[in-house]
């Protein structure tokens, strides 16, 4: 239910309408937003807020970055949708422009996240049965507890969250859980000869910005090599310099054997996604068997180039590291009592409250917004800080003094 009297009646219009006319699948903060620039957000009154959501994680960029927006629509007025029924002059470009960006022989070309996630586990069914030999219909897929890929049926069957699987089922079989961050659990399901895969974030986003203890990543690489298991990581909010790395498993020199990236990869303008493996895995996919309407059209073709590009010429991976550096130092000298835990790499950071109301975080949240920083609670006692990657230096220690105001704030 939306309290409307904490924002102005004309932000209020917008809430009623929604509420009225739009499915109740969400429980946004009450603010209505309507222009966005770099690491700033607008709402419908005109007030400038610091994004630090980041569209979780799409617009690494920042909001509206001009180069991506120019291309965007340039190819907008020429050319924007073929399907794969035809060939297009982009698609062959990109195709080999991320391959060797990544270092992978080819890329399947998708458009949310969780179809790349659905598309990573079905080249690895295809690959356990026609490469390791499983038998069929036998396929195992190993997934993480906590993990988070998206909404879609599959994806809620590997769920541990009972928010995104109940009432939903019957599940899809052949998904099997192991704890996070435990590879001992992991070697004994490994050891499994139908296992196909053992598919991974290697920070949890969703669960609360969970980092792995060092060496997990280069464990997990070293256990899916000796069972012959492949190696599927979810880069797709940990992707793309958000962690400091233009990869998360960089961090550990690991190389997954799938590797599956969205968000980011459009800075926030489409829907673009992507799967990498070299032709041993992509091979095992034949015309016809998979595919989606707009997968690999020319715009996102075209966007996403320039969304890549940009990342590497304007040195986001480094400002996340250096400026992540600064946040966890900044906020942790705030000294506040309501915070038990600051935690995070590069720009993907959470705090965890300290307080005996679980509500809290919340509120600290429309205390934030109104101070003019927009931030989000997940599970109850964490809010992720996630800024756009241009942030400056200034910017950090303006946005935590804003931070430090709000705990304030709180009794
Ligand atoms: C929502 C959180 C973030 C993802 C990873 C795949 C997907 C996601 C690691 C699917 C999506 C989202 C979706 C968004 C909330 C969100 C989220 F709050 F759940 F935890 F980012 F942090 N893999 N993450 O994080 O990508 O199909 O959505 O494009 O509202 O559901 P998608």
């Amino acid at each position: 239910m939306h309290t409307n009297h904490d924002v102005s009646a004309n932000a209020a219009k917008y809430l009623e309408l929604e509420d009225k006319f739009g499915a109740h699948n969400y429980h946004p903060i009450p603010v209505v937003l309507e222009k966005g620039e770099g690491v700033f957000l607008f709402d419908v009154d005109g007030k400038r807020y610091f994004d630090f959501l980041s569209g979780y994680s799409a617009v690494n960029q920042g909001h509206c970055h001009p180069a991506i927006v120019k291309t965007l629509q340039e190819q907008a007025a020429r050319l924007t949708l073929t399907s794969r029924a035809f060939h297009n002059n982009l698609l062959g470009e990109y195709e080999a422009y991320i391959s060797a960006y990544f270092g992978y022989d080819k890329v399947l070309p998708m458009n949310t996240g969780v179809e790349g996630g659905e598309t990573a586990i079905k080249l690895a069914r295809r690959w356990g049965y026609n490469v390791k030999g499983i038998e069929e219909n036998k396929a195992k897929i190993i997934f993480a507890e906590g993990n988070f890929w998206g909404r879609t049926l599959a994806a809620i069957s590997s769920s541990t969250d009972p928010s995104s699987f109940k009432g939903f089922g019957p599940y899809m079989p052949g998904f099997e859980l192991v704890p996070y961050n435990d590879l001992t659990a992991l070697e004994n399901q490994l050891k499994d000869a139908n296992v196909a895969a053992f598919m991974v974030e290697p920070i949890q986003g969703e669960a609360g910005v969970v980092l792995p203890d060092d060496g997990y990543l280069k464990g997990v690489r070293d256990l899916c090599t000796k069972y012959n298991v492949l190696f599927i990581a979810d880069e797709i909010q940990t992707g793309l310099a958000r962690t400091g790395k233009m990869l998360a498993c960089d961090h550990e020199g690991v190389r997954p054997d799938i590797l599956i990236l969205g968000k980011a990869l459009s800075g926030g303008t489409l829907p673009i996604s992507a799967v990498l493996a070299d032709d041993i895995v992509m091979m095992q996919i034949k015309p016809g068997e998979h595919g989606s309407t707009y997968g690999g059209n020319p715009l996102a073709c075209a966007v996403a180039i320039k969304s890549l590009e940009v990342l590497k010429s304007e040195k986001m991976a480094e400002n996340a590291e250096a400026m992540g550096v600064l946040l966890r130092a900044e906020l942790e000298k705030l000294n506040s009592p309501f915070i038990k835990l600051v935690r995070g790499r590069g720009l993907l950071n959470a705090i965890v409250i300290n307080h005996k109301d679980p509500e809290v975080s919340w509120e600290l949240c429309l205390h934030l917004r109104d101070l003019g920083l927009l931030a989000k609670p997940t599970h109850g006692d964490k809010i992720r800080f996630a800024p756009p990657l241009i942030i400056t230096e200034s910017q950090i220690k303006e946005a935590v003094s804003i931070i430090g105001e709000a705990l304030k704030r709180l009794s």
